[in-house]
C-alpha cells in the first residue's frame, strides 16, 4: 500500500465516522480529498514534509484536511480521528458490508442499540429490536437478516481483481529468489475464480528454508502469520498468501494438487484408483502390489510436470480455469477439450462509458484509450435514463442524439472503428428506457438490469433479448460480488432466445461483477448463445480489466468463435445489423 493509499484510507474512515454521526457535507469533502490524494502522482509524504500549504495545492484538499494530513505524517495519527473512533467504537467495515447498511445506519444503530459488530447486529435483528428504532421498519430488519450471511462470507473473500496483482507480484518476486527453480500460482487464483480465499504460491527448490525466509522478507508483507521449514503464510495488502516449497521432482504433482479445485482433484483421484494408481501432492504411483499406505509408496510414474501427471492417467492437460469438475475430467480422458479463447483473441470492447453519463473521460479520450490498449474498435454506450440510474447519470434521448453526432465526429479522426451505442436500462417488465426509433439509429445497444435485482429475472431479460434492436444483454444477473447475488436466471432459456434473436450475452469483466460467471457461461454456450467480453470501462485504465472477463469466459469453456468481440469490426457490424 502506498502512503497515498494509506492516508486516503484514513480520510475515508474519517468520512464514514462523520456520516455515522449525522454530520452533513463534510464527509463528501473528505471522500473527495481521499480520492484525489490516492490518484495524485506525487508521493504524499514528500508533500506533507513541505507543509500544509503544499498539500493544500491538491485539488479538493482544503485547509482542515491538509493540516490533518501533515499531522498524520508527523505524529503517526490524527487526533480528531482517534476521538471519533473512541466515540463510535464500531466495526464499520464489517457492518457496512451488509447491503443496505451504510455509515449513517451504523451510527443510528450504535446510538439507539449500542450495536458494534455483525454478531450484535444479528442478535438485535432476531430479537426484533431494529424495527422499533425510528426510521426503521420490519422490512429493513428482514433485509438485514437476509443479507447478513452474505456479508459475513463476503468479508472473508477477496475479489479476483484485488488478489491477482498481489499474486503476480509475489510470483515474479519469488521466481528471482536464489535457489528457486520453478514458481507458480495455484489454488483459486490460478483457476481465476471471481473471489479468492487466499493466494497460493508454489515453489520448486532444494533450498527450502532460504526460500521461506526470502518469502517472509517480500516487501509487500504486512504481517507473518506462520513460517515453517517448507511453508509459510503472510498477510499482504489485506490478502493472505500461502507459500509451499517442494523439491523440483515433485513440483508438477504439487502444482496439480494445489491448483484444485477440491472436486476436480477427487474426480482425478477416482480415475487413478480405477487404474491401480495413486495420485497425491507427491506424484503418481503404481500401487498394484503395494500394501503400505505411505504417501510415496509404490513405483513413481509421474510428478515432475503437471502434464506428466495427467498423462499418467491417460488424460490431456487442461487449463486450470476448467478444473471445477464440470465435465473436464471426462473431456480430457476423451481428448475432447475445447480450444479456449485467449486474451489476445479479443479485438474490441462493446460497453464503455464517458463523462456523458458516469464515466470520467471524454469520448475522444476513451477512443484513444481503446486504441492505445490495442483494440480495433470500441462502442460508446453511456447510460440512458431509467429507474435505478440514481443521481441523474442517465442521458435523456434528446442528449443521446447530440452525443451520437459527437461520436460520429470523433470516429472520423480516430485510428480505430468507433461504434455509437447506449446502455439502456431493462425495467422490471422488460421494457427499455430509450425510444425505439433512437435505438434503431445506434450501432450497439446494450440492455442491462440496474434495479429490482432480486427474484427471477428470466422473463424480463428474455423480453429485452427479443427486442429487434438490442444487441447485448449487459451484466445479466446484476450481481455485485460480495454484495448482492443478483437475479436468478434460467440461463438456458435466456440463451436460446438470445441465440434465436442475434443477441449476445455479456461477460462483464469488471472485477466487482464478473457477470455472467463461468458456470452460466458454459450453460449459455451449450444452449447456442454467443457471449461478449466487455469491460464496462468508466476510464481508459479499465480496458486492461478485459483479462478477468476472458478468463471467466475460459471458466465457461468458451472458444474464440463463441465470443463476439474476437471478430473484426466488419464481423461486429454484421452481427448488430443483421
Ligand atoms: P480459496 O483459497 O478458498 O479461494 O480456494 P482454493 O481452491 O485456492 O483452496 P485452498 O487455498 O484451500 O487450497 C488450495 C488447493 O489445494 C485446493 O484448490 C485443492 C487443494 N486442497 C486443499 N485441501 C484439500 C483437500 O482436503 N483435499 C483435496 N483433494 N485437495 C485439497
Ligand atoms: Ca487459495
Ligand atoms: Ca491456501
Ligand atoms: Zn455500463
Amino acid at each position: 500500500m502506498s502512503r497515498n493509499d494509506e492516508i486516503a484510507t484514513r480520510l475515508e474512515e474519517f468520512a464514514d465516522l462523520l456520516d455515522a454521526k449525522g454530520v452533513e457535507y463534510k464527509p463528501r469533502a473528505y471522500r473527495r480529498a481521499a480520492e484525489n490524494i490516492r490518484d495524485h502522482p506525487a508521493a504524499i509524504e514528500g508533500l506533507a514534509a513541505e507543509g500544509a500549504d503544499t498539500v493544500g495545492e491538491i485539488e479538493g484538499v482544503g485547509d482542515a484536511i491538509s493540516s490533518k494530513v501533515v499531522e498524520y505524517f508527523e505524529t503517526g495519527d490524527i487526533e480528531e480521528l482517534a476521538e471519533l473512533r473512541a466515540e463510535l467504537p464500531v466495526d464499520m467495515e464489517a457492518l457496512t458490508a451488509v447491503e443496505g447498511v451504510g455509515p449513517k445506519t451504523v451510527g443510528t444503530l450504535y446510538e439507539e442499540l449500542g450495536i458494534t459488530t455483525l454478531d450484535e447486529l444479528e442478535a438485535a435483528a432476531e430479537a426484533g429490536e431494529i424495527q422499533e428504532v425510528k426510521g426503521f421498519g420490519a422490512k429493513t430488519e428482514q433485509n438485514i437478516l437476509d443479507n447478513l450471511d452474505f456479508a459475513r462470507e463476503a468479508h472473508e473473500r477477496t475479489l479476483l481483481g484485488e488478489a491477482r496483482p498481489y499474486g503476480e507480484r509475489v510470483e515474479s518476486y519469488m521466481a528471482d529468489v536464489d535457489g528457486v527453480e520453478e514458481c507458480a500460482l495455484g489454488g483459486s487464483l490460478r483457476r481465476w475464480k471471481p473471489t479468492i480465499g487466499d493466494v497460493d504460491v508454489l515453489v520448486g527448490s532444494a533450498a527450502d528454508e532460504a526460500v521461506v525466509e526470502a518469502f517472509t522478507d517480500w516487501p509487500d508483507v504486512d504481517r507473518v502469520i506462520e513460517a515453517g521449514e517448507t511453508k509459510a503464510s503472510v498477510m499482504a495488502g489485506g490478502v493472505r498468501v500461502d507459500l509451499r516449497v517442494v523439491v523440483p521432482e515433485e513440483f508438477g504433482a504439487a502444482l496439480q494438487y494445489f491448483t484444485g479445485s477440491k472436486d476436480h482433484n477427487v474426480a482425478v483421484r477416482n480415475r487413478a484408483i480405477e487404474r491401480d494408481l495413486k495420485v497425491n501432492e507427491y506424484g503418481v504411483f503404481d500401487v498394484s502390489d503395494v500394501e503400505d499406505d505411505d504417501q510415496r509408496a509404490g513405483e513413481r510414474v509421474a510428478g515432475e510436470t503437471e502434464e506428466g501427471v495427467y498423462e499418467a492417467l491417460d488424460m490431456a492437460w487442461m487449463p486450470p480455469e476448467m478444473r471445477e469438475n464440470r465435465g473436464e475430467v471426462e473431456a480430457a480422458a476423451d481428448n475432447d477439450l475445447p480450444d479456449l479463447v485467449a486474451e489476445s483473441d479479443v479485438r474490441g470492447d462493446l460497453h464503455t462509458h464517458t463523462e456523458w453519463s458516469d464515466g470520467g473521460n471524454s469520448i475522444a479520450e476513451m477512443v484513444e484509450g481503446a486504441a492505445a490498449f490495442g483494440h480495433d474498435y470500441v462502442a460508446i454506450t453511456d447510460h440512458a435514463t431509467g429507474p435505478g440510474m440514481v443521481g441523474g447519470v442517465g442521458v435523456p434521448d434528446a442528449e443521446l442524439r447530440e452525443q451520437l453526432a459527437e461520436v460520429e465526429a470523433v470516429a472520423e479522426d480516430a485510428d480505430i472503428d468507433v461504434f455509437s451505442g447506449v446502455e439502456a436500462n431493462v425495467g422490471e417488465d422488460g421494457s427499455l428506457s430509450v425510444a425505439d426509433d433512437l435505438l434503431a439509429e445506434l450501432d450497439v445497444v446494450v440492455a442491462s438490469p440496474h434495479a429490482a435485482l432480486d427474484g427471477d429475472g428470466t422473463d424480463r431479460l428474455v423480453a429485452a433479448a427479443e427486442h429487434p434492436d438490442v444487441n447485448v444483454i449487459g451484466h445479466p444477473t446484476g450481481r455485485y460480488l460480495n454484495r448482492r447475488a443478483g437475479l436468478d436466471l434460467d440461463v438456458e432459456r435466456l440463451a436460446r432466445v438470445a441465440a434465436d434473436n442475434g443477441t449476445a450475452l455479456e461477460i462483464n469483466a469488471s472485477p466487482a461483477r464478473l457477470d455472467l460467471g463461468g458456470g452460466a457461461v458454459k450453460q449459455a454456450i451449450e444452449a447456442g448463445a454467443t457471449v461478449v467480453v466487455n469491460t464496462d470501462a468508466h476510464s481508459p485504465g479499465n480496458f486492461e480489466q478485459v483479462r478477468y472477463g476472458v478468463h471467466t469466459a475460459r471458466r465457461g469453456w468458451a472458444e474464440a468463435a463463441d465470443v463476439l468481440n474476437t471478430r473484426d469490426a466488419d464481423g461486429i457490424r454484421e452481427f448488430v445489423h443483421e
